[in-house]
């Protein structure tokens, strides 16, 4: 599949054409990849990001990206884990799908992923990153204009699970 990309990187220094932000349903900013998306893009992102009304978990919407390099954020809203059996894994799965398909109703042909609720919402990478991967994939296979999709590691761990099970 070299349509996707494992990378090691700050999402925040990405150049294409939209970067995902793992948010909360306020859409207002936070902590961890959401605070540091916030801080790159500038004040007129959280402007923008008032007037959407926020964001159910599992969905997703898009802005500009301002002083960001990549040209759009979407930003969706992970599940919060307790342990699996709460819906947490269709939540997740339909953060990934809904991303991309919004990347491709506004004419997006790049996008780049952080590891969606993996930080504070605590879901095991181990449980994730299945997930993330089968939605990217099924995505490529029914959408061969789509050029690029990467997924942004935070930490050598997440990366290194990540290229072993892309391998398979
Ligand atoms: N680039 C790429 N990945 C990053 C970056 C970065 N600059 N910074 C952190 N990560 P988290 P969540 C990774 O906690 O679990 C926020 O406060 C991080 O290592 O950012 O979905 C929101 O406002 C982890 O693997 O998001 C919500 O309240 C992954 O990004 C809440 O956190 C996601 O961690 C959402 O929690």
């Amino acid at each position: 599949m070299d349509r996707l990309e494992i990378v090691e990187a700050d999402i925040t220094t990405l150049d294409v054409d939209a970067i995902v932000n793992a948010a909360n349903t306020s859409l207002l900013g936070g902590g961890g990849v959401d605070g540091a998306i916030h801080r790159a893009a500038g004040k007129e992102l959280l402007a923008e990001c008032r007037m959407l009304n926020g964001c159910r978990t599992g969905e997703a919407k898009i802005t500009k990206g301002y002083n960001l390099k990549a040209r759009h954020v979407i930003h969706t809203v992970g599940p919060v884990y307790s342990n699996g059996r709460q819906g947490e894994p269709e939540l997740l799965a339909a953060c990934y799908r809904n991303s991309l398909v919004l990347a491709v109703e506004n004419g997006l042909k790049t996008i780049a992923f952080p590891l969606i609720s993996t930080g504070v919402y605590g879901y095991p990478l181990e449980e994730a990153t299945p997930i993330a991967l089968r939605e990217i994939k099924a995505f490529l296979e029914t959408h061969p204009d789509f050029e690029r999709v990467i997924v942004a590691c935070f930490s050598r761990k997440a990366y290194d699970l990540y290229m072993q099970l892309t391998m398979e």
